[in-house]
């Protein structure tokens, strides 16, 4: 995972909303991947870019050499091996395979990404194919990176920090070089008092990387939150001990999303 990695930490740029989420999430700027691309290029903070096999395919520049791509500050590419639409909200989430490993790789992947939905009644499935995956991922000396998301009929909380830890330690027992966990801050109208929250995010979230162990954490994004809660995040996943963050809306539906991805890095990388 070293590759992913500046100074310890990484900052990974997600781009398949467009799959999960459909047009929704995008405007005129940013439903064209070459903009996301150029955002990549010019912030030249992100340690990694995620995307799905036909963006990959058709956006992402073949280059010689690795030497050319850090020359040409293209962040190294992650391809989504999964993914599921956003027509069947309210159903049991399961996610099929859509790319291969040998696919990803020919497509110039440094890494591969599956999602699992733990808690799902199709978890079962889900785990048995990330375990092929990490399998082949091993025998061809790329990492995988697993998003272990809690969701499904046995979940009523998909943000619960016991649980979070749970489905990190079951990455981690997977064989997946790093998790993807929806961990957010206590929100607004937490019962908690607003002194108490940042320690008790800290706190929290170290617990969960510490069930993780070797397996490196990074915190997705999630929807558009303000600057400052963004900001915050980061230095509570710098304070916990966590590799990074994975994030997508907020970095490309911010006006200014080269300035505030560097903002971001700060925090991260200092
Ligand atoms: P965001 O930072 O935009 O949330 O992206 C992270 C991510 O995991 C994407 O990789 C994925 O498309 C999306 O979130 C999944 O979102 P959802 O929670 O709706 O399944």
């Amino acid at each position: 995972m070293n590759r992913f990695l500046r100074n310890g930490h990484g900052l990974l740029l997600a781009y398949d909303q467009g799959f999960e989420h459909g047009p929704s999430d995008f405007n005129a700027k940013n439903v064209d991947p070459a903009y996301i691309l150029d955002i990549a290029r010019r912030a030249q903070v992100f340690t990694g870019l995620i995307l799905q096999k036909g963006v990959a395919e058709r956006y992402y520049p073949r280059v010689k050499s690795q030497e050319s791509r850090v020359k040409n500050n293209i962040p190294p590419l992650i391809v989504k091996l999964n993914g599921k639409t956003a027509f069947h909200r309210g159903e049991e989430p399961f996610a099929p395979l859509v790319c291969t490993v040998a696919e990803a790789i020919e497509l110039g992947a440094s890494a591969v990404g599956y999602t699992v939905y733990v808690g799902s009644e199709y978890e079962a499935k889900m785990t048995r194919t990330l375990g092929d995956i990490v399998r082949e991922s091993n025998h061809r000396r790329i990492p995988t990176i697993a998003w272990m998301y809690l969701r499904g009929k046995h979940i009523s909380d998909p943000h619960d920090r016991q649980k979070l830890a749970y489905a990190a330690r079951l990455g981690l027992e997977l064989g997946a070089d790093a998790v993807k966990l929806q961990f957010t801050l206590f929100p607004r109208h937490s019962e908690r008092s607003e002194e108490s929250r940042p320690q008790q995010d800290i706190q929290d979230l170290r617990w969960i990387v510490q069930n993780a162990g070797k397996c490196k954490v990074f915190v997705s994004g999630g929807s558009k939150i303000p600057d400052d809660q963004a900001l915050q995040l980061t230095k509570v996943v710098k304070q916990a001990g966590a590799a990074g963050l994975a994030v997508g809306r907020n970095i490309w539906q911010r006006d200014n999303p080269v300035e505030f991805a560097k903002q971001i890095a700060d925090i991260l990388y200092s």
